[in-house]
Formats: structure tokens, C-alpha cells, sequence
């Protein structure tokens, strides 16, 4: 199953801790993902990476262990543009769980109204080299013309250095943009950074770009706590309440050394959004207010 692993491919991690901090009730982990199993959910053959099955059960598993009510689910680029996966763990959540998934501009709008009834509020653009091939700007936004009037909104992963490029492309679309991983800053530069203020900027005069404060596992030099990665999502944390959103990144794909502890990560909360308000603002209202209204 899973051939072609080459670095090999590290598995979540088995037995997390369990979190100090206590999510307020209806807390959503905004960012994760389902893999496979490979078995009933074939990985796609333009995949970059075989990763180790992570199917749903375990998700939800993990998500009552870590104290949080719902998820988002994003289609990882292993699965394509197949939504198989992402639909199974969607319709079987008992309305806890949304997601954003990946389409190519040929799919019908009875596929659309269906993956919406299963609970699909959104789709994701790719940039990151490693992960997907170049899809020119013209289809991107065909297939923005199509979602917006579902009321969809649209998910960007990119690396910091890269946003200068596609700036322009961002605010050019006609849904709510969701960032990954605060764009991907490379926090040996610091918060004060011209690549960080011009992110900051961004979502200073766009007020439909939002902002997930997750990943601080990938971003991070010093490794676990994350302190290295603590002011940049605080500053997201304190400067935009309204339009961030956390995540886990379960099942964490593509770590380098080792696959990061779900409850250490929970712990970083705490640190970035320091007081009760700014938590439930980040983990309850913003994605309820995104995903289940
Ligand atoms: C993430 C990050 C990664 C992978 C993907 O679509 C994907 O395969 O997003 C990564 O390797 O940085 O958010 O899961």
C-alpha cells in the first residue's frame, strides 16, 4: 500500500497526551484531514506522497481525546480530486464534522449540490510545489465563479515568499479566502519581517481574508512547545479576533523528523489566544459562524 515512500513516510503519532487546556464547549479543530483507508479510498495516481491510512474513526476519536466537538476536514492532495474519503467521514459525523474539498472545473452541479448537502462549505487552492502540479489561474477562477453562489468559500495553502506572486490572485476572488498555516511564515525572520507585515497588511485591508493560526509543528525551529511560532499566531490572535481559525492538522503529513504529540499541540492555544474571550472566539465562533450557519 504504501509504495514509492521515499523519505519514508512518518505515521501520527500513537498515543497523544492528553491536553492541560480545556476547549470551551463546541470547540472545532478547523484543519485536518482523512487518508484512506487506502483499501475502500484509493490514494490518487498524481499523488506526491503516500502517507499511512487515517480514517475517520480514528479522527473522531482523537476529537473527543482532545476535548473538541467538530471538525473541518480539507482534502489533502494524496486524495486529489477524488472526495470519496472526505464525503464517507462527512456523512457519517452526525453533523459534526465540515469540509472543504478539491474540484476540477469539469464536475457537474449536481456533484456540487451534493457535496454540499454532505456538508462541503468550501474548496482549496494549492500552491505549494511539493504537493500539487501547477493548475493555471483562468481554471482557478472558473471554478471560483461556480462555488460562490453556493456560498462556499475558498482555502489557500501557499509559502510565505510566494505571496507577492499571488497577492493579486487572492484578492481578485469572490468568496471569503482562508489562509493555511498563517501563509507558511518562516519565523527565523521574526514577526517584524517585511514577508510577516505584508501578510498582516493583507488581511488589514481585506477583510474577507481570514487566517488559520495552526501548524506551529511545521513551522517551528526550536520543536516542541512551538515558543518559536507563539507570536506570530498570537499577533494574528489579537489583530484579527474575528477571522482565525485553529486546527490540529491531523494526521500531520509530510513531518521531516517525527510526528507531533495532538495534545502538546492543543497546549499551544493558551499561549496564543490568552484569555477566554479570544478562545472561544477562535475555536467556537469563527468556525461556527464559517461552517454551520
Ligand atoms: C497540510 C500540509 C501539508 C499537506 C497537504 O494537501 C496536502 O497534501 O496539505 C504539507 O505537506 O505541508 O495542511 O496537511
Amino acid at each position: 500500500m504504501n509504495k514509492n515512500v521515499n523519505p519514508p513516510y512518518i505515521p501520527f503519532h500513537p498515543n497523544p497526551s492528553k491536553p492541560k487546556f480545556k476547549a470551551p464547549p463546541g470547540a472545532v479543530d478547523a484543519h485536518c484531514h482523512v487518508f484512506g483507508p487506502a483499501s475502500r479510498f484509493p490514494y490518487a495516481p498524481e499523488r506526491k506522497y503516500t502517507p499511512v491510512d487515517a480514517p475517520k474513526e480514528k479522527l473522531f476519536a482523537l476529537r473527543d481525546f482532545l476535548g473538541f466537538d467538530k471538525n473541518v476536514i480539507v482534502q489533502a492532495s494524496c486524495h486529489g480530486k477524488d472526495n470519496a474519503a472526505l464525503i464517507d467521514a462527512l456523512k457519517n459525523s452526525n453533523n459534526k464534522a465540515r469540509g472543504i474539498a478539491t474540484i476540477g472545473e469539469e464536475i457537474s452541479d449536481a456533484d456540487l449540490k451534493s457535496m454540499n448537502a454532505a456538508g462541503v462549505r468550501g474548496v482549496r487552492f494549492n500552491f505549494v510545489k511539493r504537493l500539487v502540479d501547477f493548475t493555471p489561474r483562468e481554471v482557478l477562477e472558473r471554478i471560483a465563479a461556480r462555488i460562490a453562489p453556493l456560498g462556499w468559500h475558498i482555502v489557500v495553502y501557499f509559502e510565505m515568499p510566494d505571496l507577492p506572486e499571488l497577492e493579486t490572485f487572492f484578492t481578485s476572488l469572490p468568496t471569503t479566502i482562508v489562509v493555511d498555516h498563517m501563509g507558511r511564515p518562516d519565523v527565523k525572520k521574526g514577526v517584524q519581517h517585511g514577508e510577516f507585515q505584508r501578510y498582516l497588511k493583507l488581511l488589514e485591508a481585506h477583510t474577507n481574508i481570514w487566517s488559520k493560526v495552526s501548524c506551529p509543528e511545521r513551522l517551528t525551529v526550536a520543536g516542541a512547545p512551538y515558543e518559536d511560532v507563539v507570536p506570530f499566531a498570537q499577533t494574528l490572535v489579537e489583530r484579527f479576533p474575528d477571522r482565525v481559525l485553529w486546527g490540529t492538522d491531523w494526521p500531520h503529513p509530510n513531518m521531516p523528523v517525527e510526528a507531533p504529540d495532538d495534545g502538546i499541540l492543543v497546549d499551544v492555544i493558551p499561549k496564543i489566544a490568552r484569555n477566554a474571550a479570544l478562545q472561544k472566539s477562535l475555536l467556537v465562533d469563527n468556525p461556527t459562524r464559517l461552517y454551520w450557519s
